[in-house]
């Protein structure tokens, strides 16, 4: 069939390939002019997928990259994955819009429109049927159908990808359903599971991460009280995860990066707030628990730093790790940037130290040559930093050599080899 994918981001793309791998002629709309340069160079800038996939692809005549809306005319299937933000704390559906629009604009009769973004209970029903409905007079559900079906991309994970991941889908009608459940059959090896209606789709993938975010919020609490009750919080989690069911570990943290879990949340929360005029409590709270961390963080050095009598003002401090979190390029939302800029307003000169992020730190750019922290590097920190705070542990970092420097470590992971120098969160 005719398949466009509409957004060629980490989502968008690893499905184009699976879609073309499996014979179909794809189109894939990516509006970013950069982007859209370096796909048609055949250069993969989404980590999951390698370049030569994209090149070979190309050369089959099954995938096609565009930044032309005449290219998407005359689809079967489109799947629209683009972000859904916030902006100014509040959902930001734009994109979405965006890209309905231009697919009402060019669909035929009997085409499939399937929304992966993750977006609050009823969104699909009202922006995406709704709006293709306005634009063409077409009833959804007879003269086209509409899907959604959540994506559970998780960047760099081996075990989990798009073909072994569960995948949800639902329609808007039955017949819509069978239609969507149809596409990704021929697409995906892994299990499809059909949601009763697009509402509950919507609100599961919500939810998944809902629970993430306020479990994190759970430990980072935690964390805060069994310190001052001068408990080992992380030796506790241990104990905790041996139980082996009705138990999820989740650790504490330098805060809650990522596009999902500092995201999801609030679609939900603003939801609950706008549709029904009662707050989801829980979900607030947590936002506001996690939020704090990075000021909790620096607090946390501050004492530390007291304790030898060094002013945060002045001193010298080695940030390791700026990524949302490890061994990826990913900094949207990042706590650990923000814990380095809150240590700058108070006067500390840091340096940042990141492999997978080129100085000065590029935006979200995935560099697949990351710069291992040299060893010997490591070894004088004692001498040319106060304190050495570590907020994403890479793989690439040598963190026995950091502990082996003698320096002070504020470990805000819980992975550092123990050491008289090293404290954790
Ligand atoms: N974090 C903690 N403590 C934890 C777990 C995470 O502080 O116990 C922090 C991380 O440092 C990070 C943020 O929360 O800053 C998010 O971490 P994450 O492990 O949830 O990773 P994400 O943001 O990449 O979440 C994605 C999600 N995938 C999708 O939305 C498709 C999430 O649903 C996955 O469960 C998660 O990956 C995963 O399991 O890796």
């Amino acid at each position: 069939m005719k398949i466009v994918v509409m957004g060629q981001g980490y989502v968008g793309l690893p499905l184009a390939m699976a879609a073309a791998k499996a014979g179909h002629k794809v189109v894939g709309y990516e509006p970013d002019k950069r982007r859209y340069d370096l796909l048609n160079s055949g250069i993969s800038y989404v980590e999951d997928v390698s370049s030569d996939r994209i090149l070979r692809r190309m050369e089959e005549g099954l995938y096609e990259p565009t930044t032309d809306e005449n290219k998407l005319s005359n689809f079967d299937v489109a799947v629209i994955t683009v972000p859904t933000p916030l902006k100014r704390g509040m959902p930001d559906l734009s994109y979405v819009s965006t890209a309905v629009l231009m697919l009402a604009d060019k669909m035929k009769q009997g085409a499939v429109v399937i929304l992966e973004s993750t977006v609050a209970p009823g969104t699909t029903r009202r922006l995406v049927a709704g709006m293709i409905e306005r634009n063409t007079g077409w009833l959804p559900g007879v003269h086209f159908h509409v899907g959604f079906s959540p994506e559970r991309i998780d960047p760099g994970n081996q075990d989990w990808t798009l073909e072994t991941t569960p995948k949800i889908v639902s329609g808007l009608t039955p017949e819509c359903a069978v239609e969507v459940f149809g596409f990704y059959r021929t697409v995906l090896s892994g299990n499809l599971v059909v949601a009763g209606s697009l509402e509950e789709a919507e609100l599961a993938k919500v939810f998944e991460n809902t629970f993430r975010q306020v479990n994190i919020a759970l430990v980072n609490e935690l964390q805060r009280h069994a310190r001052q009750l001068g408990v080992d919080v992380w030796n506790t989690l241990d104990l905790a995860a041996t139980k082996p069911f009705g138990f999820t570990k989740f650790t504490p943290g330098p805060g809650v990066g990522g596009h999902c879990l500092p995201v999801d949340p609030v679609y939900l929360a603003h939801q609950t707030r706008t549709e029904l005029g009662a707050p989801f409590r829980l979900v607030e709270l947590a936002q506001e628990i996690n939020d704090g961390q990075p000021g909790y963080v620096v607090r946390r050095l501050q004492d530390a730093l007291n304790r030898r009598a060094v002013a945060l003002q002045g001193s010298k401090i080695l940030a390791l790790g700026q990524a949302y979190k490890p061994d990826t390029s990913d900094m949207r939302e990042s706590p650990a940037v923000e814990v380095v800029s809150l240590m700058r307003d108070l006067g500390a000169a840091v340096d940042t130290v990141d492999p997978f992020i080129p100085p000065p730190c590029a935006d979200n750019e995935y560099t697949d040559i990351p710069v291992v922290v040299g060893t010997e590097h490591l070894r004088h920190l004692r001498e040319d930093y106060h304190a050495v705070v570590l907020l994403t542990p890479h793989s690439a970092f040598d963190l026995q050599a950091v502990a082996d420097s003698g320096v002070y470590v504020l470990d805000t992971r819980g992975v550092m080899p123990d050491a008289p120098n090293v404290e954790r969160l």
